[in-house]
């Protein structure tokens, strides 16, 4: 079944200049990317995107860790992918979310590290499945800028220029 899954190129990944690497791993998945760009993750986005993990001791870390302040990079890019069974191909390929745990191939495995301060830093972030991939992508992008239609919208008309929203 056709379905979306947002993935993240952390900004240890684009620090270390993974990008080119990571994207040529994730097109052995014969996916479609539907969105991609690259942002300058507000606390907000950043609270919203792991508000799952609020009350863990590493959540703070976590934090800058994805806004950039750890690499010295306040940037991250986001793709949406999309396809038969996007999700699982793409968490296989991203490997185990504790890099010494990941496969030695995975690109967690062969990039990720985990910190002194006992962060894992794992390069790339993979929605888990289909209820949070919806959530994440409704948070990273608006509808215009997802080329295929994957949500309900609605449209609004400000200054005679029409936009859709996420319903
Ligand atoms: P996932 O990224 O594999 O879906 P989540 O549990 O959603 O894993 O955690 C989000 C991110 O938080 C991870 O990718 C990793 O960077 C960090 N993280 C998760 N659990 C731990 C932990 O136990 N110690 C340190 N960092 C963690
Ligand atoms: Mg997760």
């Amino acid at each position: 079944m056709n379905e979306a899954v947002l993935i993240l190129i952390k900004p240890d990944g684009l620090r270390k200049s993974l990008t080119g690497n990571i994207l040529t791993r994730l097109s052995e998945t014969k996916l479609e990317i539907v969105a991609a760009k690259m942002v300058r993750v507000s606390e907000e986005l950043a609270h919203a995107h792991y508000a799952h993990l609020e009350n863990e001791s590493f959540f703070p870390d976590l934090v800058r860790y994805i806004r950039g302040e750890l690499h010295d990079r306040r940037k991250t890019m986001a793709l949406v992918y999309w396809g038969n069974g996007a999700i699982l191909k793409c968490r296989q390929l991203a490997g185990a979310t504790n890099p010494e745990e990941a496969e030695a191939t995975s690109i967690r495995g062969s990039y990720g590290r985990i910190t002194t301060a006992g962060l894992y830093e794992n390069v790339i972030h993979v929605s888990g499945n289909q209820e949070e991939a919806e959530r994440e992508i409704k948070l990273w992008f608006k509808p215009d800028e997802v080329i295929v239609p994957l949500y309900p919208l609605k449209e609004i008309t400000k200054d005679k220029v029409k936009t859709n929203l996420w319903t």
